[in-house]
């Protein structure tokens, strides 16, 4: 028996999306949710700093003014929250990590990514560079709202979304990998969704 269709409803479905866009496991939201592990901290632009400290040759640090003259990308893509939401087609402007890792000169292999709040979260270099990861001041043509991580965040959009870190404040170089805060609590060290690499154990 066919099920009576509903008509006058012809609300648009993500159902039409290519499913080849969809890890495994994940599930489409149109809303954008905030996941925070503590407070949204505030802090005055006046204070903000992006750092590049650790293992480098000279440390480099950027105010926000400064910040905002480096080059610029506009960025549209997919994310994939480890608790399986994804949306798709999210869009982002900021400076791509390239830009900030040419000003210093470094043989690790490993970054970490520190914020306001004390959130940290360690990512390959391979993983950040090359074109893959930026610093978002901006999404959706507005800057950054507070609790999505303004006035900055990390954008990884290829791992999943617990390693684009809110309120980013700068990258730690790493001569030796560090798990951050969810990887000490059980989450994969890579985290990469087309691999469902969720848990430690994956
Ligand atoms: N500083 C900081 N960054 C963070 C988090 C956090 O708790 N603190 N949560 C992470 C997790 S688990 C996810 S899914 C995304 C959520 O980002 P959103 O709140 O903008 O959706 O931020 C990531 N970055
Ligand atoms: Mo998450």
């Amino acid at each position: 028996m066919r099920r009576p269709i509903s008509r006058g409803f012809r609300g648009r479905r993500r159902t039409d999306v290519d499913p080849s866009r969809l890890p495994p496991g994940q599930y489409l939201v149109d809303d954008f949710p905030v996941l925070s592990a503590g407070p949204t901290p505030h802090i005055a632009l006046s204070d903000w700093t992006f750092s590049i400290t650790g293992a480098v040759d000279a440390p480099r640090t950027w105010s926000w003014d400064e910040f905002l003259e480096l080059p610029s990308e506009y960025v549209r893509t997919d994310i994939h929250c480890v608790t399986k939401w994804s949306k798709l087609d999210t869009v982002w402007t900021g400076v791509s990590v390239d830009v900030v890792l040419e000003e210093v000169e470094t043989s690790a292999e490993v970054v970490s990514a520190f914020c306001d709040g004390g959130y940290t979260t360690n990512l390959p270099l391979a993983d950040v560079t090359d074109g893959q990861a930026w610093i978002v001041y901006e999404y959706d043509d507005e800057p950054l709202a507070p609790e999505h991580g303004g006035p900055a965040r990390l954008l990884v959009p290829h791992l999943y979304f617990w390693k684009s870190a809110k309120w980013v404040r700068g990258l730690e170089l790493l001569d030796e990998d560090e798990p951050g805060f969810w990887e000490g609590l059980g989450y994969h060290n890579r985290g990469d969704p087309w691999k469902e690499e969720r848990y430690w154990s994956d």
